[in-house]
C-alpha cells in the first residue's frame, strides 16, 4: 500500500498542559519515524501532492483558517513565550458567540483544550498533513483500492472552527472531501482513535453525505469529555448519520471489536461507497495517556475486518504514543488489510 509521508512534520513539537506542567506534548516527532521503520521493507513510501487550498475552505471556517495562518506571528510579535495557548475558553454561562479580536481571546475562541498549542511551525506542518490525507485520498480516486497517510499532525480532533486534542486541521475531512468530489455520494468514516473523534463528527453532524462512526474511550472519563455519547446521532438532515460507540476503561479487544463490527455494518448499510478510517492506535494496552487494552497481535484483524467490506479504503494517521510499539501497531492493521485483499 502507498504510504504518503514527508518530513515537514519535523520542527512541530507542541507543548501541553498535563495535569500541573506544561510538557514537550506526548504528540512526538518521533511517532513518525517509528511508523516509516515498521512499514519500510513493506510499503512504497510516496510525497504529497500540492495541497488544494480549496479542501481547507471545505472543512474549515475562513477566519479560523486566517487566525491560524498568523497566530505565531502575532504570539511572537508580543514575545510571550514558545508556544502560543488559550488560557480562558467561551463556556456554557458566557454569551459566547462573539469573535473577539484581541489574541488572548483568539487563542480561546479557536481553540478548546489546554493539551493544545502553537508554536512556530505548527501551521506548515499541518498543511504538510492535510496535503498528505488529500493525497492519499486522490491515489485512492485514482485507482488504488487503498493509501496510508502518515499524517502528523494528527486531525480528527480539530473542528470547523477550533484546534485542540493535538489537531489543527482535519484531515480526515480533507480526505472525505476529496472522495465526495471525485463523485462517491456517501463515504463512511471509522474513527478507530482512542478518543473520541469530536472535530469530524462536528464538521459531518448535520450531513447525510457523510457517516461518521467513532468508537472510543467513554467522554463519562476520558478526553474530551464533552462529546462522544451514545445519543450524540447527527442531527437536520444529518441524524441517523453519526455513531457512536464510547467504552469503559479497561476494553478488551473482543468487545472492542465488537463495536467496530456494528460500525462497518451501519457504514455499509447506509450506502457509503468509500471509507476513511482515522487510524489511531492509542487503544493500545501499553499507551502511555489511554485505557484501552488491545495487543499488538489483534491489530492485523482490524485491517482484515475494514478490508472485508471491499470499499476503496484511505487510512489517516491520528494518535497513538506508545513510540516503540506504535509503527508495529499501525503495520499490523495494513498489512492485515492487505493480506485480506491479496
Ligand atoms: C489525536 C489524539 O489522540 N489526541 C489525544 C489528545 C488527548 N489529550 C489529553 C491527554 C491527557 C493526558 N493525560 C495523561 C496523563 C498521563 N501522565
Ligand atoms: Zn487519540
Amino acid at each position: 500500500m502507498q504510504v504518503v509521508t514527508s518530513d515537514d512534520h519535523l520542527k512541530h513539537h507542541a507543548l501541553e498542559l498535563d495535569s500541573t506542567t506544561l510538557i514537550p506534548s506526548w504528540e512526538t516527532p518521533t511517532r513518525v519515524d517509528s511508523v516509516r521503520k515498521a512499514l519500510a521493507a513493506d510499503h512504497p513510501f510516496v510525497a504529497p501532492r500540492t495541497l488544494d487550498e480549496s479542501l481547507l475552505h471545505s472543512v474549515h471556517d475562513a477566519d479560523y483558517l486566517s487566525f491560524m495562518a498568523t497566530v505565531w506571528e502575532r504570539w511572537a510579535a508580543e514575545e510571550r513565550g514558545p508556544a502560543a495557548m488559550g488560557v480562558a475558553w467561551p463556556s456554557r454561562r458566557m454569551a459566547g458567540n462573539r469573535r473577539p479580536t484581541s489574541l488572548r481571546g483568539l487563542l480561546g475562541y479557536h481553540g478548546f483544550a489546554a493539551d493544545c498549542s502553537v508554536v512556530a511551525d505548527t501551521w506548515a506542518a499541518a498543511k504538510i498533513s492535510a496535503a498528505l490525507a488529500q493525497t492519499a485520498a486522490e491515489i485512492v480516486t485514482g485507482g488504488e483500492r487503498a493509501a496510508f497517510a502518515l499524517c502528523r499532525p494528527p486531525g480528527h480532533h480539530a473542528t470547523r472552527d477550533q484546534f485542540g486534542g493535538y489537531c489543527y486541521i482535519n484531515n480526515a475531512a480533507i480526505a472525505v472531501e476529496v472522495l465526495r468530489r471525485a463523485g462517491h455520494a456517501r463515504v463512511g468514516v471509522l474513527d478507530i482513535d482512542y478518543h473520541h473523534g469530536n472535530g469530524t463528527q462536528d464538521i459531518f453532524y448535520e450531513r447525510n453525505d457523510v457517516f461518521m462512526t467513532s468508537i472510543h474511550g467513554d467522554p463519562a472519563f476520558e478526553f474530551p469529555y464533552f462529546t462522544g455519547f451514545a445519543d450524540e446521532i447527527g442531527s437536520g438532515a444529518g441524524a441517523g448519520f453519526t455513531r457512536n460507540e464510547p467504552l469503559p476503561a479497561g476494553t478488551e479487544f473482543e468487545p472492542w471489536f465488537a463495536a467496530l463490527r456494528r460500525c462497518l455494518d451501519a457504514i455499509i448499510d447506509a450506502g457509503c461507497s468509500a471509507v476513511v478510517v482515522s487510524t489511531g492506535v492509542d487503544t493500545f494496552t501499553e499507551d502511555p495517556i489511554s485505557q484501552f487494552r488491545l495487543a499488538t497481535d489483534d491489530y492485523p484483524a482490524i485491517g482484515q475486518l475494514v478490508a472485508s467490506a471491499g470499499l476503496p479504503t484511505v487510512f489517516i494517521m491520528e494518535g497513538g504514543y506508545a513510540v516503540d510499539e506504535l509503527g508495529e501497531n499501525v503495520a499490523g492493521i495494513l498489512n492485515g488489510f492487505e493480506e485480506a485483499t491479496r
